[in-house]
């Protein structure tokens, strides 16, 4: 069944692009795991002036060869991990270090000593570290890849087991959510409001890449990445069947991409990496009718989705959708505060058993339940609803009312239907979308929330206001 069958492609696109980060321009990495971060590592490619080496597996106990004073260290870089990434050195000194980028985007080698050393994807770069007899542990500092397994250590043969072991990581530190700044500028509320369906069948949208401040709750502010400078991304509303033309420029000093999920491409030709500074035209044909995400996929995924960098499209059906009196287009998400000021802690997203500190329709906590949504009694009101994630599923539900029209996913309730169904919550897994209509009972106020009702408390909380907002008098 094709809807069924389709659902099934996403989810498996979805742990493609968390596994390898939709940006790579090579060959992905398939072997990569989890263990590939550990202190062991199954490669012992790249590593010249050597035949073995302690610490990698299977090493035969009393196997102690190690790489020769002041012979070259080669050290290999794939997304996300080093290959190797346990070295040991017969002696505290000197090394020359050659450094390969086997991966799709930039990576670097960056020692606690302060040794950096930077090859974009598919270069070999050079640098010398001094290994003290303590040895020394090395990480990419890319936001997210150390956290994500590109860690390392250099060990010295018979010396202190310091740098043995996982490496110590700076940025890997744990980290609590900041207490509320009084200081804080108060959130932008986002327009809540769907855009109309844009004319014409080709259509150019710029977006730039850009970085900057945005309170997501009240007291909370967060570095936030972003496409077009907002968080949600621009909502994208086209016909079955257009052109969209999407420009984007890197403003960052990160690289970036963009997936959009209304597309059907390899993600080795529109889904490339954007580096700082560069520019990008994603094109892509509306092949078919719903509301799709889109977000940046450049590794780790997770954390550039965490700190801000998606947003919705919506391609109408053939034909057009039935006019409404109001559509809104809401996207649930999370924040994972790190300090304040700063981007999102990845440490906190990417837990297996992660606990946002907001979740958050349109990007800030609470702001629908601060400015409620006007309506009027007996309005047909169509939401466009899409969870992003990246970790928690929603429960779309409105106190108060039925959905008689759902369609998620392809998959349609319709009104009037001869059974006379109806829907009280719409089930969405990050990366999903439905849109929902309801007629507005009465006048008074209708809360809008995820129904996993511990987040609600969390910011996942609007409200619609029909009339004045009172109950109807009975
Ligand atoms: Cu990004």
């Amino acid at each position: 069944m094709s809807a069924i069958a389709r659902m099934r492609f996403l989810i498996v696109l979805a742990v493609i692009l968390s596994l390898g980060g939709c940006a790579a321009a090579g060959a992905p990495d398939w072997t990569f795991t989890t263990s590939a971060a550990g202190p062991a590592s199954s490669s012992m490619a790249g590593m010249s002036g050597m035949a073995d080496m302690p610490g990698m597996s299977p090493a035969p106990a009393g196997a102690t060869s190690a790489v020769a004073a002041g012979a070259t260290l080669e050290i290999h870089a794939f997304d996300l991990g080093f290959k190797p990434n346990a070295v040991t050195v017969v002696a505290a000194g000197s090394y020359p270090v050659k450094f390969v980028n086997d991966g799709g985007v930039q990576h670097n080698l960056t020692f606690a000593d302060g040794t950096r050393i930077v090859a974009d994807p598919g270069q070999t770069t050079s640098g010398t570290i001094v290994v003290p007899a303590s040895g020394i542990t090395f990480l990419c500092d890319v936001p997210g890849h150390a956290q994500a397994g590109m860690k390392g250590a250099i060990d010295v043969a018979g010396g202190s087991t310091a740098a043995s072991g996982p490496a110590g990581s700076p940025t890997a530190g744990v980290s609590t959510t900041p207490v509320a700044d009084p200081n804080a500028p108060a959130y932008v509320v986002r327009d809540p409001y769907a855009p109309p369906v844009m004319s014409g069948t080709v259509h150019d949208i710029e977006m730039p890449i850009v970085e900057r401040d945005m309170t997501v709750a009240t007291g909370f502010v967060v570095h936030v990445w972003t496409f077009g400078g907002t968080v949600p991304g621009p909502t994208i509303r086209v016909h079955l069947g257009d052109t969209v033309r999407v420009h984007l420029t890197n403003t960052t000093a990160m690289s970036h991409s963009i997936d959009f999920h209304a597309s059907q491409t390899a993600m080795n030709d529109q889904m490339v990496e954007i580096k700082p500074g560069a520019t990008w035209t994603y094109t892509f044909q509306a092949d078919y009718a719903g509301v799709w995400m889109y977000h940046c996929g450049t590794a780790p995924a997770l954390e550039h989705i965490a700190n801000g960098m998606f947003g919705m499209v919506i391609v109408e059906p053939r034909g057009g959708l039935p006019k409404v009196d109001t559509e809104l287009a809401i996207i649930q998400s999370e924040w994972y505060l790190g300090a304040q000021g700063q981007p999102a802690d990845y440490t906190k997203a990417s837990a297996a058993a992660p606990a946002p500190d907001f979740v958050v329709f349109n990007g800030v906590a609470n702001q629908y339940k601060d400015h409620p949504i006007q309506v009027q009694p007996g309005q047909r009101v169509r939401i466009f609803v899409l969870d992003v994630g990246p970790d928690i599923d929603s429960s779309f539900h409105i106190v108060g009312t039925i959905f008689d029209t759902v369609t998620k996913e392809g998959i349609q309730l319709v009104r009037g239907n001869p059974g006379g169904w109806g829907s009280q919550a719409v089930d969405l897994s990050p990366a999903q979308a439905a849109i929902i209509e309801l007629t507005v009972p009465e006048s008074g106020m209708y809360t809008m929330v995820t129904h996993a009702f511990n987040f609600v408390g969390r910011g996942a909380v609007g409200v619609l206001m029909a009339g004045d907002g009172k109950p109807p008098v009975h």
